[in-house]
């Protein structure tokens, strides 16, 4: 229902209204995989299919434009971006990641409590091992090219293994502390010193639940609007942002609409739009 609910909420005209060319490529559908369903992880042979497709699909059409994945659930990242880095790999650039979330989504299928492959997206794409059912990595993304903002809720096992690596990470204690634009300058610097591309993946509950009801695991004391927005207006700034994901949105959940309509607004900041003329005089 979210890619539905993005073009209901008017993500195209948002975005053709700054001058883009938007194509909508519809609803991808997933890969039939042949393979038993799991005893411990939720529907396997489904996310394996799904990633196969969104690889080849993101591949394909990281050479048109910038693309907007729009979904659903967060395990698509392991398609989006294991197509975006084969893309990076082609074009002689590596790609960056920036993952906006509440979770680390850090766990491979060995450590998942839940069975939820959404909690796993960037275990997967960084070539963690136990993804054996899954498409083989061409171009695993290191985790030092791995930024995270937002964290709020991550698991023992995730925490041990992010204590063993590289990712930069910015909880909340830290926005709350030193702004959304430190952390966010700091790993768009390390993407221009390489020469990098960079993926965005926001997931909906970055934002606190209060502006953006519709996701099914809210954890309070998120992202502001006023933050998120600087987040898109800086990203869009750095002129280096390739591709993006809008994940996790479950309309059921909405209020009129709300998050789907920020999530839109979002997406439009981070392409160029200014949500009022800036007036600013020092003194
Ligand atoms: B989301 C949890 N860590 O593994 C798990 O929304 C939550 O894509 C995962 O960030 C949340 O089930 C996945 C408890
Ligand atoms: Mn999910
Ligand atoms: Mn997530
Ligand atoms: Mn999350």
């Amino acid at each position: 229902m979210g890619p539905d609910t993005y073009r209901v909420a008017g993500i195209a005209e948002a975005l053709s209204d700054l001058g883009h060319t938007v194509t909508d490529f519809g609803d991808i559908r997933p890969d039939t995989v042949d393979m038993p369903q799991h005893d411990h992880l939720f529907a396997l042979p489904e996310c394996v299919g799904w990633t196969r497709a969104l690889k080849r699909v993101a591949q394909q059409a990281a050479q048109q434009g910038l693309p907007i994945f729009m979904g659903g659930d967060h395990a698509l990242s392991m398609g989006t971006v294991s197509g975006m880095a084969a893309h990076a790999q082609q074009i002689g650039r590596p790609l960056f990641v920036l993952w906006l979330d509440a979770h680390s989504d850090f766990h491979t299928p060995n450590s998942t409590g839940s069975g939820n492959l959404h909690g796993t997206p960037v275990a997967y794409f960084t070539g963690q091992p136990g993804f054996d059912a899954f498409p083989a990595l061409a171009a695993p993304v290191p985790t030092d090219r791995v930024g995270m903002i937002g964290l709020r809720s991550v698991d023992p096992a995730e925490r041990a293994a992010l204590e063993k690596d590289r990712a930069m990470l910015a909880d909340m204690r830290s926005i709350d502390e030193h702004g959304i634009k430190a952390p966010l300058m700091a790993f768009l610097d390390r993407v221009r010193a390489a020469n990098g591309i960079l993926h965005v993946s926001l997931d909906v509950d970055f934002l606190d639940p209060a502006i953006a009801p519709a996701v099914g695991t809210t954890v309070p004391g998120g992202a502001t609007e006023r933050e998120a927005h600087l987040a898109m207006e800086l990203l869009h700034e750095s002129g280096l942002v390739c591709s993006l994901d809008l994940v996790e949105l479950n309309p059921f959940l909405d209020e009129r609409g709300r998050t789907a309509k920020l999530m839109v607004d979002l997406a439009a900041s981070l392409l160029g739009r200014r949500i009022f003329d800036r007036i600013t005089r020092s003194f």
